[in-house]
């Protein structure tokens, strides 16, 4: 069986937890702190999750390519214009959403603490993100709305494929953020594609 080592708030690593419940493929669960540096440092020479070890024992490092490798038929591909949808929303979504994140039981205070003076250092105070939240929400809001023109109910589709997978693990954060609420038609996509995967956001992190 293979491992994954991932945070569970990381939409990169929520895309294989989604495409490993999508093709019914066991795996074994490893969650490592935020704060954790040397755990992901031995496995790969540097901080950056996912990380899945195949059955040979070798680590893989980049979400596309650990669902390259778990997706044998080859029936997963993303679209362009996925990738740039998600290129559109991440800043905003990233924004609205860190301040929240490190509230879920996924963290303690001291990966809590690393989390956000980490991010704070690249995005801005958490507490300034929170009080200009209607700014970033103007713009996520226009985005979603054109989100919602390419749902056939599936992104530009009929059928579920990794496109959805990609979109639901950027979007489900957003489920934390007080001041936003998705559309019904989003909503319905999310909870249908939690329903094709067997996903549950924080369910490993409940003690
Ligand atoms: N290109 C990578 C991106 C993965 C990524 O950005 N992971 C973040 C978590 S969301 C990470 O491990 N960051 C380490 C850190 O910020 O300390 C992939 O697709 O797997």
């Amino acid at each position: 069986m293979v491992t994954l080592y991932h945070y569970p708030h990381c939409p990169f690593c929520i895309r294989i937890r989604l495409v490993c419940g999508f093709l019914n493929l066991p795996y074994k669960s490893v969650i490592f702190d935020y704060d954790d540096e040397s755990g992901p440092v031995e496995l790969i020479g540097k901080k950056m999750l996912p990380i899945l070890k195949k059955e040979n024992g070798e680590y893989i490092n980049e979400s596309l390519d650990i669902i390259k490798y778990l997706d044998k038929d080859s029936k997963l591909n993303p679209s362009q214009d996925c990738f740039n949808f998600l290129n559109e929303i991440s800043s905003d979504l990233f924004k609205l959403s860190m301040p929240y994140m490190i509230y879920t039981p996924e963290f303690n205070e001291s990966s809590r603490n690393y989390f956000r003076s980490k991010k704070e250092s690249s995005r801005g105070s958490f507490k300034d993100l929170v009080e200009n939240s209607s700014l970033f929400l103007e713009n996520f809001n226009t985005n979603l709305k054109n989100l919602e023109l390419n749902l056939n109910p599936f992104f530009n589709s009929e059928n579920i494929g990794l496109d959805d997978f990609l979109i639901a693990s950027h979007l489900w954060g957003m489920y934390l953020v007080h001041e936003f609420q998705f559309s019904e038609k989003i909503h319905t996509y999310l909870q249908e594609i939690k329903k094709a995967t067997d996903f549950n956001y924080l369910g490993e992190c409940w003690k």
